[in-house]
C-alpha cells in the first residue's frame, strides 16, 4: 500500500490549495475521563483514550457523522529545524502532533483501517519560539516515567482539545498512515496554525529511547515519514 496514489505526508503549497466555501467547522468534544495511558512504544510517544463508545468525538469539517477519538502521537527531528511530517510551503516545523479518530460505523478500528473514509488525523504543528504552550507540560511531565520502549504510565483526565491553536483554520486531503502498511484510509485535517513548544520541551521528547530498559540508549529521534508524491490530488483549505 505504501506505493499507492494516496501516501501521506505530503507538501501543501498554499499557492496550489482551493478554497472550499463548503468546508464547515469542525468541533471536538473529548471527555477528560477517556484518556487512559501514555506509552513508549520504541517510535513514537503515545496517549491511548477510551474508545468503546462516543465519548471523546470530532465532527464537522469535511466529515460525515462523529469519528471517535483512539490516541495522540508525535513525530519530531534530531533538531528543531526539523520534524514535522506534513511540510508547508517548504518549513518543517519541529513537530507534528496527530489525533487519531475512526469512524464507528466500521465496527471497529480494524475495520476502519480498511475503508477510505475511515479514520480522520488531526494533525498541529509545533513550532519553537519564545511563548511556549503551557498546554503541553502534562505530556512532557510523563517522559522521565516512560523513558524506554514498552514502558506504559496512566494518564488520566485529560482533555486534548487544551492542545487545539486558536484557530480553527485548515487544510484537508484525502491520504495514508505515515507507517506500514500505510492503510490510504485516512481524512486528514491540518491545522494552518502552529502551537508554540520551547527548545527546551523539544530537547526533553528526544530523551526518549527507542531501545528497551536494559539495552543501551538509542534516542527516539526522526521518526518521521519523507514527503510523498501529491499525485494530483488537491488539497482544500477551510480559509481563504
Ligand atoms: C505511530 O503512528 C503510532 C501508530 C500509528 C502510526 O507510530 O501512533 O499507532 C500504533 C497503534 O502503533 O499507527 C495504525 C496507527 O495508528 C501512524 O499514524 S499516523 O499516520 O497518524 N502518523
Ligand atoms: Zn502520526
Amino acid at each position: 500500500m505504501a506505493k499507492g496514489d494516496k501516501q501521506s505526508p505530503i507538501e501543501i503549497n498554499t499557492k496550489d490549495v482551493q478554497h472550499d466555501s463548503s468546508l464547515g467547522p469542525w468541533h471536538a468534544s473529548y471527555d477528560p475521563g477517556a484518556a487512559k495511558t501514555i506509552l513508549n512504544n520504541g517510535r513514537t510517544c503515545r496517549v491511548v483514550f477510551d474508545d468503546m463508545f462516543d465519548r471523546s468525538v470530532l465532527r464537522g469539517g469535511p466529515l460525515t457523522g462523529a469519528y471517535r477519538l483512539r490516541q495522540l502521537h508525535l513525530h519530531w527531528g534530531s533538531s528543531d529545524d526539523h520534524g514535522s511530517e506534513h511540510v508547508i510551503d517548504g518549513v518543517k516545523y519541529a513537530a507534528e502532533l496527530h489525533m487519531v479518530h475512526w469512524n464507528p460505523k466500521h465496527g471497529n478500528f480494524a475495520g476502519a483501517l480498511k475503508q477510505p473514509d475511515g479514520v480522520a488525523v488531526v494533525g498541529i504543528f509545533l513550532k519553537v519560539g519564545k511563548n511556549p504552550k503551557p498546554e503541553m507540560k502534562r505530556i512532557l511531565a510523563e517522559i522521565d516515567n516512560i523513558k524506554t520502549k514498552g514502558k506504559e504510565a496512566p494518564f488520566q483526565h485529560f482533555d486534548p482539545s487544551i492542545l487545539f491553536p486558536k484557530s480553527r483554520d485548515y487544510w484537508t486531503y484525502h491520504g495514508s498512515f505515515t507507517t506500514p502498511p500505510c492503510e490510504e484510509c485516512i481524512t486528514w485535517i491540518l491545522l494552518r496554525e502552529p502551537i508554540e513548544v520551547s527548545s527546551d520541551q523539544m530537547a526533553k521528547l528526544r530523551t526518549l529511547s527507542k531501545s528497551g530498559e536494559n539495552e543501551p540508549v538509542k534516542p527516539l529521534v526522526d521518526n518521521w515519514r519523507p514527503l510523498q508524491p501529491l499525485k494530483g490530488r488537491i488539497v482544500r483549505a477551510s480559509f481563504k
